[in-house]
């Protein structure tokens, strides 16, 4: 028989095994194997939201840093990095959005530790299998480039892609010209880096799955297809903008985006319309994942409704093949590395053209050095050649 005496040890010998259980798994390397016995003890989905790609636990609350700790920058010899799986293990599904006050850029650098100067980052454990340059046409939305920021790292990091963020920030005060930015994005993100896929995004929409990966399809892909602001879907068949991806082999084909939009409205029709004058389609992520959340605002002061822009999308087809890419002229102003973004300075010119008025822009920005090899006055004419060119990489703030 079995004393009480003989109860409470064996009690605290249970128990003492437990401790001695709990303190291994909690540490660091027991990580998967504590999340592989989850994974076959947790319920299968019945929400209809995990998608192929979801292989890991979901995110408790949908906290898109969440998975991250796990990462960690560890001395591993980069020859020998093996490639990382075709589906990153920390990708967790719906992402809960939302907009706290008080955010600032110094926080979102304290929650991404290992994000690069210039918004650059590499997956520390593993090769990328993906190359993404995100560019983002920019003025005078700091506030919500803060929460594209806090958001987006995160996101692609769980994706374990090989990416830099780049803002091509539009210098002057000149009506806004959202399709020639992008081409200044393409030209200079492609100057630095052999990217293959390049995602063109607006700094107010903020991706809510991270099953939407921001990799390239076989064809032009369009991605923001589920806003909350249309209720989660399509406004219209054709709508190609908000977030689209493209491959540099795609931008050529369609001869990059239109230059000659100016103020708000019809560019990214004209975009959609040239995939198809390019002779390709367009690829879209299912409704499920491709789900963005809109920072609600205004339109903008200096990006008034375009009266134009009905009249030019008629004229498309004779217009896509003499006005894109291959004419798109522009001044750098500034290539500066920031801690979380790289920032291009442009100076885009106007209707009239680039050289009128040529000095305002760069007297609105004394402080911005030109870069060194990159004369300010030469215009930047982007040829097909030039998308291979990759120079060394700069770490210093002004180049
Ligand atoms: N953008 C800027 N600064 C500007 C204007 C536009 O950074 O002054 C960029 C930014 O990345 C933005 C994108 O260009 O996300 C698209 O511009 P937008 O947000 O103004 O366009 P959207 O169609 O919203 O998303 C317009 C809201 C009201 C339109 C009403 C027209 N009937
Ligand atoms: C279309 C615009 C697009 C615009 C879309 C959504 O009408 O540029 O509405 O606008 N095309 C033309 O005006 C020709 S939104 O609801 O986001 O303001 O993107």
């Amino acid at each position: 028989m079995i004393s009480i005496q003989s109860k409470w040890r064996y009690l605290f010998m249970f128990l003492g095994i437990q401790l001695v259980v709990m303190a291994l798994l909690s540490r660091e390397g027991y990580q998967k194997r504590v999340s592989y016995f989850i994974r076959i003890f947790r319920k299968p989905d019945t929400t209809g939201l995990s998608g192929r790609n979801q292989t890991t636990v979901g995110i408790p609350g949908g906290d898109v840093y969440a998975n991250l700790s796990t990462l960690i920058k560890t001395h591993v010899n980069e020859d020998h990095m093996p490639l990382c799986p075709k589906t990153s293990p920390l990708i967790g599904g719906p992402i809960h959005v939302k907009f706290p006050s008080g955010l600032t850029l110094a926080e979102v650098q304290r929650k991404n530790p290992l994000v690069m100067r210039g918004g650059r980052y590499r997956p520390p454990d593993c090769e990328a299998r993906h190359r993404t340059a995100i560019i983002i046409p920019h003025r005078n939305r700091e506030h919500h480039l803060k929460f594209l920021l806090y958001y987006l790292h995160p996101f692609l990091q769980r994706q374990q892609l090989n990416y830099r963020i780049y803002i091509i920030h539009q210098a002057g005060t000149y009506t806004f010209n959202r399709a020639k930015l992008m081409n200044v994005g393409f030209r200079e993100a492609m100057r630095e880096e052999d990217w293959d896929c390049l995602f063109f995004h607006d700094v107010d929409l903020i991706p809510e799955d991270d099953r939407n990966t921001y990799v390239c399809d076989s064809t032009p892909k369009h991605v923001a297809i589920a806003m909350d602001k249309f209720g989660y879907k399509l406004p219209y068949n054709m709508y190609f903008g908000g977030v689209s991806a493209l491959t540099p082999l795609h931008y050529l084909k369609m001869n990059g985006f239109p230059n000659n939009y100016w103020g708000w409205g019809g560019e990214d029709d004209d975009i959609g319309l040239r995939v198809s004058l390019g002779g390709m389609y367009i690829s879209r992520p299912s409704v499920k994942v491709g789900r963005y959340k809109m920072i609600k605002h205004k339109l903008d002061k200096g990006n008034d409704v375009n009266p134009k822009r009905f009249n030019m999308l008629a004229k498309t087809r004779q217009t896509w093949k003499s006005d894109g890419m291959n004419t798109a002229e522009y001044e750098l102003i500034s290539r500066e590395y920031m801690p979380l973004y790289t920032n291009i300075t442009v100076n885009i010119g106007t209707e009239a053209g680039l050289h009128s008025p040529p000095e305002k822009a760069a007297e609105k920005h004394p402080e911005k050095k030109a870069p060194a090899e990159v004369p300010v006055n030469v215009p930047a004419k982007i040829t097909e050649g030039d998308t291979n060119k990759k120079p060394t990489q700069n770490t210093s703030n002004h180049v």
